[in-house]
């Protein structure tokens, strides 16, 4: 996979070197690159932003410096370009599986009240992208893009063919399934008094599976009850008991 982040803060992008992506870079899985938006600005001061029409706080993106990196990372690749902004629609695991599946995807991290719209609806209509989405990690306002698109990035990477260690993790994490995931629990069987719940001790695959599938349900409907469908309730564990 390629990925392309444009900032005007590219020492945010950082941490990308490190860890999860950092490891798939190192292994080929993933080529990417990040661009100083300030590259494709011509006057002195290289500005990005200016005052809104019609008035109001804040400052919006100039579109000719967006417009000429966006023209220079739509390669024949035909991008898929992901905006990160409070009010795009909510990322979710489903999208980061479907992000995962593009070969190129370009980050347009805005700063400010935002880009000029003009930028998103010419991407959207030129033939040289596939695709531009404009998504929110959820209901709170971050400064910029590059926090959100850190987080983007790194729950789209670890879902690459070959990323991860062990692919099994993926099925049984939360929201794989549309729960929580259940609690979890390692060596000592006692600690501080606490008990680790029999049931995993007891080697029986089935209770256990099921003991789980009745624990991410209660998590989900104390939790998220926005999640938890009252049909679910009545199904039984989607994943068996594999050891
Ligand atoms: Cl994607 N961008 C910004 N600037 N703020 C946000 C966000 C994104 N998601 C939640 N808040």
């Amino acid at each position: 996979m390629r990925i392309d982040v444009v900032s005007i803060f590219p020492d945010y992008l950082a941490p990308l070197e490190l860890s999860l992506p950092g490891k798939a870079r190192g292994g080929g899985l993933l080529d990417l690159r990040v661009h100083d938006l300030r590259q494709w600005t011509h006057d002195r001061h290289h500005t990005t932003d200016d005052t809104p029409y019609g008035g109001g706080a804040g400052m919006v993106m100039r579109p000719e410096p967006w417009g000429e990196a966006l023209d220079a990372l739509a390669t024949d690749t035909r991008p898929t370009v992901v905006v990160p902004t409070p009010s795009g629609a909510r990322f979710i695991q489903a999208m980061a599986a479907e992000l995962a599946e593009r070969e190129h995807l370009v980050f347009a991290c805005g700063r400010y009240e935002g880009i000029d719209q003009r930028v998103l609806d010419h991407l959207a209509e030129t033939e040289r992208v596939a695709e531009v989405r404009e998504v929110s990690l959820g209901d709170y306002v971050l400064n910029g893009g590059e926090v959100a698109a850190l987080a983007i990035i790194e729950a789209v990477v670890r879902l690459l063919p070959g990323f991860m260690g062990n692919p099994e993790s993926l099925a049984e994490e939360s929201h794989a399934d549309g729960l929580l995931e259940y609690p979890v629990y390692t060596r000592p069987a006692s600690w501080r008094g606490r008990d680790v719940p029999a049931v995993l001790l007891s080697g029986d695959h089935a209770a256990i599976a099921a003991w789980r599938h009745e624990q991410a349900l209660q998590r989900t409907a104390e939790r998220r009850p926005d999640l938890a469908h009252p049909s679910r309730l009545a199904s039984g564990p989607s994943v068996g008991g594999a050891d």
